[in-house]
């Protein structure tokens, strides 16, 4: 039931830092597919501190969110020692984040940001709006600023086909898992590109 995906590879993830940002739309929906993709990245040897996870309300502010996400991680590490956090510099609370805050985590930019959200057409008038300005925008927020993004969005037809993606179904895939091993293999790849 797995759609043809890519070859899966594993690449070391033991000195990357990840971040995560997902919508809270359809959470039921999007639990599943945060959790396979943090144990892919968790299995690939990133480092539970080199995770953070940050919330907006839908998929629609995804953009904005990994663009300032990103340039709040490069303040960070030009002020590194000032006690600064990705999510004191965005304004949320640390409780919103799996372990920026924790000692022992990691200073630098993220290697790679994954932008989570589910769109379902049958629930969203816009759908199509919504859907190529997300798009759109995750591409442009991560050629302007030479990260890879993740595109975690699923954009389908009705919550079955949601659920299905996300292993929700019996035999079904769970598309986080891909989506955390491309944020490891894109990361690490672009720092061997740099
Ligand atoms: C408004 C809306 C609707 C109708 N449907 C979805 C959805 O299926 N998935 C999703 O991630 N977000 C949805 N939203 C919320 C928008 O993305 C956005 O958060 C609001 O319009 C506020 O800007």
């Amino acid at each position: 039931m797995h759609n043809k995906g890519p070859t899966p590879q594993h690449h070391d993830g033991s000195n990357l830092r990840i971040g995560i940002v997902h919508a809270r739309w359809n959470d039921t929906i999007i639990e599943p597919l945060l959790a396979g993709t943090k144990a892919k990245l968790l299995e690939c040897g990133v480092k539970e501190s080199n995770i953070v996870v940050q919330t907006v309300p839908g998929s629609w502010e995804l953009p904005i969110a990994v663009q300032r996400l990103y340039a709040a991680s490069q303040v960070q590490s030009s002020s590194a020692g000032s006690g600064a956090s990705a999510g004191d510099l965005l304004g949320s609370s640390t409780a919103d984040l799996t372990a920026v805050s924790a000692a022992g985590a990691s200073m630098g930019p993220f290697d790679a940001i994954i932008a989570i959200g589910v769109l379902i057409k049958g629930e969203t008038m816009h759908f199509e709006y919504i859907a190529g300005s997300v798009s759109d925008g995750l591409m442009r927020v991560s050629l302007d600023t030479s990260v890879p993004v993740i595109f975690g969005v699923l954009t389908v037809l009705n919550e079955e086909q949601a659920k299905a993606r996300a292993g929700l179904i019996a035999g079904s895939h769970n598309h986080g898992e891909d989506w955390g091993l491309a944020a490891v293999e894109m990361g690490a790849k672009r720092k061997a590109w740099a």
